[in-house]
């Protein structure tokens, strides 16, 4: 079992539904247990085309679906929520990204873990916050460090 941090955000139609679909799925997968989910937060969009407002959250779950398995189940379920890809952090109705999968570290060209830019992202950093304060990210920082760094 190792545990997994996912970051949820939308910001295309019923925004709030798009995450509440994603974290039922995950609820119900026979893989995937012990799940904690941060609040949902409203958030402005970090760059990208000019586009509507987010809903961000975040969710740490147990699983033993490898890395590479649980990101293809986490692609199918955005474009089963009718995600479309057109440009680089466009607009869309279900973004699910793979944060951490434990200790794990891995760069391949469909994956790389931790993720790369979580330490920039406040509407990233404020959700795992809340589950995870004192985890140690990338350089040994913890998570409420990265935050105090933003500020
Ligand atoms: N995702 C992006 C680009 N910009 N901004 C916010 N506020 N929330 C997001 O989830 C987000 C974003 C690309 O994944
Ligand atoms: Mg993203
Ligand atoms: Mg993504």
């Amino acid at each position: 079992m190792s545990v997994a941090f996912v970051g949820l955000g939308s910001n295309l139609g019923d925004r709030a539904g798009h995450l509440r679909t994603a974290l039922a799925a995950m609820q119900r997968h026979p893989s995937m247990s012990r799940l904690h989910i941060s609040d949902f937060r409203r958030t402005d969009p970090m760059g990208g085309p000019e586009q509507p407002d987010y809903v961000n959250a975040a969710v740490c779950l147990e699983t033993n679906l490898n890395p590479n398995a649980l990101l293809r189940w986490l692609l199918d379920l955005e474009a089963r929520e009718g995600r479309v890809r057109k440009v680089a952090n466009g607009p869309r109705t279900l973004d699910l990204d793979l944060l951490l999968y434990g200790t794990h570290a891995q760069s391949s060209h469909d994956l790389e873990l931790p993720h790369p830019r979580m330490t920039e992202r406040r509407f990233v950093l404020e959700p795992l916050a809340q589950l995870a304060p004192r985890l140690p990210l990338i350089g040994g920082r913890t998570v409420e460090e990265c935050l105090q760094n933003l500020a």
